[in-house]
């Protein structure tokens, strides 16, 4: 076989990879590693918004400089979108593409995520692109940082404003749940692009970070990575200003992962854990998975008939 077409084919390959659907397993895809999942339904489709590991080994630190996505409409076949934007496109961050949260409003698509600001305002921001379409393209919704760590005064630590959870109540009120350490949360104005009011901390037991909220019937549910390394906690209440009751351990450890980070779902009539672990095996010119190198798994999630959550049981068959 001659160069020329040694060279097509591997670029047919690579085409392929990123078009053909995947069949469901856990973690979903070991050829790319994936992190911080962030599910939005909307009609007929999953969008999986996923943070991208990019770091060699499990030696240094977070290497990630975009987000990807993928698409079901079945949660067993994925297709790859590639990525929808990356960290740089906020003109005033530095890079980290650290953890969002993708949702529609009024036919738009907001996506709020985690970047390192730029020295004029050091420490993890939270942004907000928007799109016409859950595929992109996404852009800078307001062209600075929604919040900034200047905002917050209750940690020394520079990361404490990360994990953007947006969640918006029956009466259209919008709320962005974030932190590090301290959970916050803080009204988002009706065009989803301003604060409305004070950022206000929760109380919730051994909350480390990755909030996410979602409801079902007149419960809210807020999950988040506890501990370290850390595990899945929940807790429940009647109001989204709480008082928020801890229910305990929603997932343990999962493999090889020191950090984790969930997304809840409910797509054709089933409910979905989507979180992270480091369980992509070694291959070929490729380290496995780990503390840096993380993956996306998706496995089932189960209500008891008090409105409790059953404790995910991890898998690594995925969906079938
Ligand atoms: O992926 C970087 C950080 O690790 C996320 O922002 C956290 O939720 C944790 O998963």
């Amino acid at each position: 076989m001659g160069k020329l077409s040694k060279k097509a084919l591997a670029a047919c390959c690579i085409a392929a990879l990123w078009t053909v659907p995947a069949l469901a397993k856990n973690p979903l895809f070991d050829d790319v590693l994936t992190a911080d999942p962030a599910a939005l339904v909307h009609g007929d489709t999953v969008y999986l918004y996923t943070g991208h590991d990019e770091a060699p080994d499990n030696n240094g630190f977070f290497v990630m400089h975009d987000w990807l996505l993928f698409s079901s409409k079945d949660m067993k076949t994925w297709q790859r979108h590639g990525p929808v934007l990356k960290a740089t496109d906020f003109k005033w961050a530095k890079g980290d593409a650290w953890a969002a949260h993708a949702i529609e409003r009024n036919g738009k698509f907001y996506f709020y995520t985690t970047v390192r600001h730029k020295d004029d305002k050091p420490g993890f921001a939270i942004g907000v692109a928007v799109a016409d379409s859950p595929l992109g393209p996404f852009k800078d919704a307001i062209g600075k940082a929604l919040v900034t760590n200047d905002m917050t005064t209750q940690t020394k630590n520079d990361w404490d404003d990360i994990d953007p959870a947006i969640f918006i109540d029956k009466d259209g009120q919008a709320y962005l749940f974030f932190g590090n350490v301290v959970p916050k949360y803080v009204k988002l104005k009706a065009n989803m692009t301003e604060l409305d009011g004070e950022i206000k901390t929760i109380d919730l037991t051994d909350f480390t970070e990755a909030a996410w909220v979602h409801s079902k019937g007149d419960t809210y549910y807020l999950s988040y990575a506890c501990g370290f390394p850390e595990k899945i906690c929940y807790a429940t209440s009647r109001s989204i200003h709480g008082p928020w009751q801890y229910q305990g351990i929603l997932n343990e450890i999962a493999g090889n992962s020191e950090t984790n980070h969930q997304s809840i779902i409910e797509f054709q009539g089933k409910s979905y854990f989507i979180y992270h672990t480091g369980a992509v095996p070694p291959a070929e010119g490729r380290q496995s998975g780990g503390r840096f190198r993380r993956s996306v798994a998706i496995d089932p999630l189960y209500y008891n008939t008090d409105g409790t959550l059953k404790r995910v049981i991890m898998s690594s068959e995925g969906i079938r």
